[in-house]
């Protein structure tokens, strides 16, 4: 089992959501970016590594965000609470990154534009916001 680990980047009570733009059952949806963690890495290393690799930032990383969500393929994936701690991002393997607010997080899940895992946390994810 592998796991893939996903930032819920926040600022100003938004979320950073990225654009998939591959493979092609999910390019054009929304994702919290993150990608696969590699033998002997560790979880936080791993996210701090490819958030630098997708957005060209750094961030601290907090807490898990809801519960990990099994994935096709024996992978595993997890999310954690991050910030920037430098940088603004870019999406230098996405199509696009955005900033939503809570009632725009949830007006694309309803209109299914969240990659179908990352959807899971919905509930989660608003939490996360009004904490912030
Ligand atoms: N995934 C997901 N939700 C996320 C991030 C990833 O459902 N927020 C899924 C999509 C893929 C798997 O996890 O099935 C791996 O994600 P990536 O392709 O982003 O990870 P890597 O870039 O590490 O893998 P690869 O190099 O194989 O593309």
């Amino acid at each position: 089992m592998k796991t893939v680990v996903a930032a819920a980047i926040v600022r100003d009570q938004k979320l950073l959501l990225a654009q998939r733009s591959y493979p092609d059952d999910v390019a054009g949806l929304w994702e919290l970016p993150g990608g696969k963690v590699e033998d002997g890495e560790a979880v936080s290393v791993a996210l701090e590594r490819e958030i630098a690799e997708e957005l060209s930032v750094r961030i601290g990383i907090g807490r898990g965000v809801g519960e990990p969500v099994v994935l096709r393929d024996n992978l595993i994936l997890v999310a954690r609470h991050a910030w920037l701690v430098e940088g603004e991002p870019v999406a230098v393997e996405h199509s696009a990154v955005t900033w939503v607010s809570a009632g725009e997080l949830g007006a694309m899940a309803r209109a299914g534009e969240l990659v179908p895992a990352d959807a899971v946390w919905l509930d989660d994810l608003v939490a996360l916001l009004g904490e912030s």
